[in-house]
């Protein structure tokens, strides 16, 4: 009797826990998906750059229309480099973190772009705009050089 029991019980058990799991994973893909296809959230997308004089991801992809947070990931190099674009339409900019870069420092430099956040190696730092108009934008490191070496990018609006 006992044993018919157990055999009744366990499998009643370990469907529970199945669907306890499964209810988790769903609940948080739910989530995740609310974030990603809302029409008013935030866009975030990181782009790093190394030391090998790249950007990694070299292409990033975002919707017009919405707010755009690009975090600027300098944190694995040694050396100064930036992300700049040079032409996009863009509304609601602001940066943070983008002090420090010999001679990128301050309004001046970041004026010619549309775009530009410079970090000192080991910084991180973030851009927050929101493109207009949809098309592909080239992002470059203006360090002497670093453009020539292949340090370019595509932000390609949607
Ligand atoms: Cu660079």
């Amino acid at each position: 009797m006992k044993r018919i029991i157990m055999r009744l019980v366990l499998p009643l058990v370990a469907a529970i826990g199945f669907i306890a799991v499964a209810a988790a994973c769903g609940g948080g893909g739910d989530d995740k998906k609310t974030g990603d296809s809302s029409g008013s959230g935030v866009q975030e997308v990181t782009v790093k750059m190394t030391d090998l004089v790249t950007f990694q991801p070299a292409e990033v992809r975002v919707e017009a229309g919405r707010p755009v947070r690009l975090t600027v990931d300098n944190s694995e190099s040694a050396a100064v480099h930036d992300l700049t674009v040079a032409e996009m339409p863009v509304m609601d900019v602001l940066s943070s973190g983008a002090a420090g870069g010999m001679g990128h420092a301050g309004m001046d430099v970041g004026a010619e772009y549309d775009l530009h956040i410079a970090l000192d190696g080991g910084g991180v730092g973030a851009l927050e705009f929101t493109p207009t108009q949809s098309g592909e934008y080239v992002f470059i490191c203006t360090v002497p050089g670093h453009e020539q070496a292949g340090m370019t990018g595509k932000l390609i609006v949607v």
